[in-house]
């Protein structure tokens, strides 16, 4: 199973093509547009959210409610492209026109100058409009056919914000459900109501400063079964390629599982977890602090996965840049950003690793169908169960 995406932040659209869903499962658009709108929400967001309303349209692959085994097609329009059509034309235009909006001076911390000088463009907009975090729409909106697949299986996804800036919120240990429900009342998504009014202000302090917020964000999947991914190869460990997908997303510059990069200082009979069995449970943990993942392969217990993301870097606090015309130094001066995005890098980061997770499921009970998959399902987790 794997997708592509396309499209700029202010074209016309983002479209995702998912190739190698499993026919008869129920996807419904109503369930991909929850996604999009938690993704829009959290404090501190710029006003380019109030343009957007993000709706998704399939048009392909799904048939009645179900998908057919054929590639999906997704797409969703961008609201703001009205004011955009002219410089984003896709038919070439006048020459007057060509340098509306032009950009010739790379903001730090961005692609566009390495991306500039890599695809020799002269105008930096052909990079920032591929780079930005828009992007992540439809990454959300294929994450949540995954979450759909998953579901299906009893697998849950949550996720909660662990860190704003200097921030840092008190981890609960609550029910998933439970966790569900606090996020998605909380503006920054975080459970702990200490944390959550001090985030709230530290936004609005670097707001005030001109300046921008990164954070931790951390998602849960519970119900995964013993086995996803695998020991033998590189690129089949799913630590591996979570790993992948979280860095993947704009802005992030970490990850880790469990007690993560805490491993380093501890002794090693304070980060492995006991191995306990019963006959009612079979085999569990008796902490974990590895995150649900030893070898490359799910144990089991929840996979606990957290993401670093960095402070946005399009900031109205100027950093010192270098034209790339004229060479001169200048100081970057911006027409519009969001103060912090982390509380919609939690969902995106949910909707990234259900997709993940939902690709090893069925690397392991790979079948065409639905029918087929949940068979394969069923008799492993009664070889399990009998081992
Ligand atoms: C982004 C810059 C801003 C954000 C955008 C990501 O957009 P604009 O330049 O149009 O004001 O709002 O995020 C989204 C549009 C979104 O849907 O999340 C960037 O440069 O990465």
């Amino acid at each position: 199973m794997r997708y592509l995406t396309a499209g700029e932040t202010h074209g016309p659209q983002l479209t995702a093509i998912i190739e190698g869903l499993p026919s008869n499962l129920n996807v419904l658009a109503e369930d991909i547009n929850f996604q999009l709108a938690r993704r829009q929400k959290g404090y501190g967001r710029g006003l380019r959210m109030q343009i957007e309303k993000d709706t998704v349209q399939i048009v392909g692959g799904i048939r009645h409610g179900k998908t057919t085994g054929a590639p999906v097609a997704l797409v969703v329009e961008n609201r703001d492209w009205t004011h955009w059509t002219k410089v984003m034309s896709i038919e070439p235009v006048e020459e007057e026109s060509e340098g509306k909006r032009r950009v010739s001076r790379p903001r730090p911390g961005h692609a566009d100058l390495n991306g500039g000088l890599k695809y020799n463009q002269r105008d930096l907009r052909n990079i920032l409009e591929r780079s930005s975090a828009r992007e992540t729409t439809v990454r959300v909106a294929v994450g949540a056919i995954a979450r759909a697949f998953l579901a299906e299986f009893g697998i849950k996804v949550a996720g909660q914000v662990i860190r704003i800036g200097d921030v840092e919120a008190v981890r609960q240990d609550l029910p998933i459900d439970e966790l569900i429900r606090i996020t998605e009342e909380s503006p920054v998504r975080v459970a702990d109501k200490d944390a959550e009014a001090k985030m709230v202000a530290a936004i609005d302090a670097a707001k005030a400063d001109g300046d921008t917020l990164g954070g931790v964000v951390e998602v849960i999947i519970e119900g995964a079964p013993v086995g996803l991914g695998s020991h033998v190869q590189w690129d089949r460990k799913l630590d591996g390629r979570i790993a992948q997908a979280v860095v993947s997303i704009q802005a992030f510059k970490g990850v880790e599982f469990g007690i993560g990069f805490e491993a380093a200082q501890r002794r090693g009979s304070h980060v492995h977890d006991e191995i306990l069995h019963s006959e009612d449970k079979g085999f569990e943990r008796r902490t974990n602090r590895a995150g649900g993942l030893e070898g490359g392969m799910t144990t089991g217990e929840p996979i606990v996965v957290r993401g670093v993301m960095k402070p946005i870097s399009t900031l109205y606090k100027a950093l010192q840049s270098v034209d790339i015309d004229t060479k001169e130094v200048f100081t970057a001066q911006i027409e519009r950003s969001d103060t912090c995005a982390v509380p919609a890098a939690g969902v995106i980061m949910e909707n990234v690793v259900a997709w993940e997770v939902a690709q090893a499921f069925l690397d392991k009970f790979g079948g065409d169908s639905m029918e087929e998959i949940r068979r394969n399902y069923d008799s492993y987790l009664a070889q399990v169960k009998e081992y």
